[in-house]
């Protein structure tokens, strides 16, 4: 728990101290540093070389990405710039994803479509560090809007699974076999009730380590309310851990 209440908490700082770094001319940063617009939501955290800490990126609107990869956060390592580690796939930067699809523990590259279909580009370190696989289609959607979409590894297998978080939190998952034409998906059912809070307030993070998501909730003050990962409804439940986080900004603004 600790270390995991450690690592949300980096999240926070490495994004707060990102904001003063002057690492121009990467248009997102300087952008989040003058304050003009919301680059801030082409942030996204993810493990891209697979050493188990969440790397620093940036999606471009035409999807193109840059990595920093983590060596422990400013004055714990610093960061490595890692360069353009993917082009784009034709997609605008609002439906990259990036989660582990085939459980190497490299954060895989996703295209997830308005009808909640999904692409995948599985990671071989990237561009100039050995590419990307196009695994093509790997789910099909159920009709619930891209936007709904999440993946996050629900009965940690390594492979990320594929939920659906409707407008009241509830949430369905299909555990992810190998997905479309590789083992394809079971549908795992409800696995969360909603609840008071919104559907876009719903965040997947493993919070106690096990290698289970955790349902997480942040308010718009930024505080963190978990319930953690038992098999969830039906598989064990959940238990609820309360506030884990009180929060150090705009809810909108946390990433985990
Ligand atoms: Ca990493
Ligand atoms: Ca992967
Ligand atoms: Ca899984």
């Amino acid at each position: 728990m600790l270390n995991s209440l450690k690592s949300l908490s980096c999240s926070v700082a490495i994004r707060s101290v990102t904001l003063r770094c002057p690492v121009s001319p990467l248009t997102g940063f300087v952008a989040v540093t003058t304050g003009v617009g919301a680059p801030g939501s082409r942030v996204r955290f993810a493990d891209i070389n697979g050493d188990g800490k969440a790397d620093y990126l940036t999606v471009d609107d035409n999807g193109s990405t840059h990595a920093w990869l983590n060596n422990g956060g400013d004055n714990h390592g610093g960061w490595t710039d890692h360069g353009q580690i993917a082009t784009g796939a034709g997609a605008p930067g609002t439906h990259v994803r990036f989660a582990d699809i085939n459980g190497d523990d490299k954060a895989d590259y996703l295209v997830v479509d308005d009808n909640g279909a999904v692409r995948a580009f599985l990671n071989n370190g990237g561009d100039g560090h050995g590419g990307w696989t196009d695994s093509g289609r790997i789910a099909t959607g159920n009709g619930t809007p891209g936007n709904n979409v999440r993946f996050a590894d629900i009965n940690g297998d390594g492979k990320a699974d594929y939920l659906t978080v409707d407008n009241n939190g509830s949430t369905h998952a299909w555990l992810n076999n190998g997905g479309d034409n590789h083992g394809g998906w079971t549908d795992h059912g409800q696995i969360a009730a909603g609840g008071a809070n919104a559907g876009t307030s719903v965040r997947f993070a493993d919070i106690n380590g096990d290698g289970k998501a955790d349902y997480l909730t942040v308010d718009d003050n930024g505080a963190v309310n978990a319930r953690i990962n038992n098999g969830g409804d039906g598989h064990g439940g959940w238990t609820d851990s309360g506030r884990i986080a009180t929060g150090a900004g705009a809810g909108y603004k946390v990433r985990i």
